[in-house]
């Protein structure tokens, strides 16, 4: 019997002897390989944490005991060791357990995250809470270098320090964000982790510690406070001890006596401790420890091999839009692209290795790398800022303020629009189009597969104008690419069927969408007027107001929610110009949408092809 099937809460962690974690902890390796090869998912993080997050509960069993995982991927282990060791068979399927902490999915998930570098926030705000309530229970937060490169972990840690509450953060740090860690905190992780000097002097301080006497008194005071100036001057972590931790470390991750007998020890410290935890992202696993990279975030893969096991039909919008990124970099010089820490996902590490100077990578940082690109834009170069449209949310005011507002020409790639599918409701990207068109001088297009793509980047660089192009996560339709990329006319949409009675008016994806439910339709006789609407803003009005002189029904068809989407816009324009005209408004409802296929995803929100021609039958009765 695996001990693993004994395990049903961190109370069960708690009794286990070191070779009973030992043993516990190859069997959640194995366990967690066999998940992700089937149903995809962040295996290299979790293969990381093993022993952390055994270590943890074996110290701190409690339920009551809150961790906050950060961005969260990392929390299978959790979630093996919380009760979902039978569950975690479903994970990021639809209906299953999530990929990220949950509040509503367990009671020992303590705060929801998926979005980076939330978790010094969360901790210190339920430390917060604790201490009103007059409660004791412990709090801790658990980030990882990547994530210590977004803002909002320093604003907290300032705070924190400030407040001096008793909080735990633990800085697991694997030298790894998804790809290789930018910056200069990361490159001060990066001394104390390699630098033997530090660690040398570390444990001479240590020894000297031994040494001395144990005398009273005042001797021992000046002892304590030698051994603070020493350990400041010598050893790493200064910078946190400067901004009010307890600084610990650096201990090997993946030794559970130590890190055991150090949480033990922190249990007694009343303020902020940072403990600093050195690991090895994919541990335990050959293909992963090669390639972290790859298996951050994986597909489905053969654990014999580490081969995925889908291989693409036709290119990505990625690709295209990657590789065109690196065409127009040969073409004009002033094309500089920028990251948030997504050089892969988003395919500007191709530009990257085309132009290294012209590339930035600003870590987890999308509020930095927005105003920044506003700046380099006014500076006389032509930014494109790679990202995916869940994280643009973050920069909500840097689009206003830095971008919009001065007329900053920046070009936003929005990848991974509409709903994402496994990951669910934190990655959704669902709200760009309603957070963008209220924007006064933004321009934002949506192309209706790869090849228009393409031209919307060259179109978008060449507006002179802050422009947002929006497309989907996976692959495109495999249509062909045309050769010459072409200026698409600003503002104007593409008739792509101008015969019938009903009015399809469609953005981006739901293009192909609605050509299907055109055919739908036509079998019982409802003949459908497709328009590929390619701007949401500005929006072709005279297409509009046209359409709605001439057909029975508009419908307007997005991957965004209904509020301030796309539907939106069209309802405000025929109400300023007085027009009557029926409308259906297709998309997502005000709601979040849970993780599963996509497919499953589209036929609840009642947005895939069958849904909708039903719904216009509905409307026309
Ligand atoms: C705001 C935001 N931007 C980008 C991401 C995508 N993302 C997920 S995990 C990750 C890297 C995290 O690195 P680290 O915290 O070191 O964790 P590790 O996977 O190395 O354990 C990134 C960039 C995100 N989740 N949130």
């Amino acid at each position: 019997m695996r001990i693993l099937d004994k395990i049903n809460t961190p109370a069960d962690v708690a009794k286990l002897n070191i070779d009973e974690l030992k043993q516990l902890a190859t069997e959640i390796r194995k366990e967690l390989i066999e998940v992700t090869s089937q149903n995809g998912g962040h295996l290299a993080p979790n293969l990381g944490v093993v022993e952390l997050t055994l270590a943890l509960y074996h110290v701190f069993p409690e339920e009551e005991n809150r961790v906050v995982w950060d961005v969260g991927h990392q929390a299978y282990v959790h979630k093996i060791l919380t009760g979902r060791k039978e569950s975690i068979k479903t994970l990021r399927t639809y209906g299953g357990v999530s990929g990220f902490p949950k509040i509503t999915e367990s009671p020992y998930d303590a705060f929801g995250t998926g979005h980076s570098s939330t978790s010094i926030s969360a901790a210190l705000g339920l430390a917060i809470a604790r201490d009103l309530a007059g409660k004791k229970y412990q709090v801790t937060a658990v980030i990882g270098d990547g994530a210590l490169t977004g803002g909002m972990a320093y604003e907290a840690l300032n705070n924190a320090g400030h407040l001096q509450k008793k909080m735990l953060v633990i800085l697991n740090d694997n030298n790894m964000s998804i790809d290789h860690n930018v910056g200069g905190l990361s490159d001060y992780l990066n001394r104390a982790r390699s630098d033997p000097a530090y660690i040398k002097s570390k444990e001479d301080v240590e020894e000297l510690l031994r040494k001395i006497p144990n005398v009273g008194g005042k001797m021992l005071k000046i002892a304590d406070r030698l051994k603070d100036s020493l350990r400041y001057l010598l050893v790493p972590g200064t910078i946190f001890e400067e901004m009010g931790f307890k600084y610990l470390g650096p201990v090997n991750g993946h030794d559970l006596e130590d890190l055991i007998e150090i949480l033990k020890n922190i249990k007694n410290i009343n303020r902020p401790v940072l403990l600093h935890v050195l690991t090895k992202k994919g541990k335990g696993y050959k293909p992963a420890e090669a390639n972290p990279e790859k298996f951050h975030g994986v597909s489905p893969f053969e654990i014999a091999t580490g081969e995925l096991k889908k291989q693409k039909k036709h290119p990505t919008y990625t690709d295209i839009f990657s590789r065109t990124l690196v065409r127009l970099g040969h073409e004009d010089e002033k094309i500089l692209a920028l990251t948030a820490a997504m050089g892969s996902g988003t395919g500007v590490n191709n530009f990257a290795r085309a132009f290294p100077d012209r590339t930035f990578d600003v870590g987890i940082a999308e509020e930095h790398a927005v105003t920044m690109a506003a700046a380099m834009a006014i500076g006389g170069f032509k930014p494109v800022v790679a990202i995916y449209s869940t994280f643009l949310q973050r920069a909500y005011d840097q689009l206003v303020h830095d971008v919009a507002l001065q007329q900053a020409p920046v070009v936003f790639a929005l990848d991974r629009a509409g709903l994402v599918g496994d990951d669910g409701a934190t990655h959704h990207g669902v709200f760009d189009l309603s957070y963008l068109r209220n924007i006064p001088n933004m321009t934002i297009m949506c192309p209706k597969d790869e090849n228009e793509l393409q031209h919307m980047l060259y179109s978008a660089l060449m507006y002179n104008k802050p422009t947002a192009i929006r497309f989907p996560r996976g692959e495109g339709r495999g249509v062909e690419l045309d050769e010459n990329l072409k200026l698409l006319p600003l503002g104007e949409s593409e008739m792509l069927k101008n015969d019938g009675e009903i009015a399809l008016l469609a953005v981006g994806s739901m293009v192909q969408t609605a050509e299907e439910c055109a055919e739908i339709l036509a079998r019982d006789g409802i003949n459908c007027r497709i328009v590929n609407m390619r701007f949401v803003k500005p929006l072709d009005e005279k297409t509009v107001l046209n359409l709605a002189k001439e057909c029975r029904l508009l419908v307007t068809l997005e991957e965004n929610v209904l509020p301030g989407g796309f539907g939106s816009g069209v309802l405000e324009l025929l109400a300023e110009q007085k027009v009557q005209a029926p409308v259906l408004n297709i998309g997502i409802d005000d709601q979040f949408v849970p993780h599963g296929k996509k497919e499953l995803l589209f036929r609840d929100c009642k947005i895939d092809a069958p849904s909708i021609a039903e719904r216009i039958k509905e409307r026309l009765q």
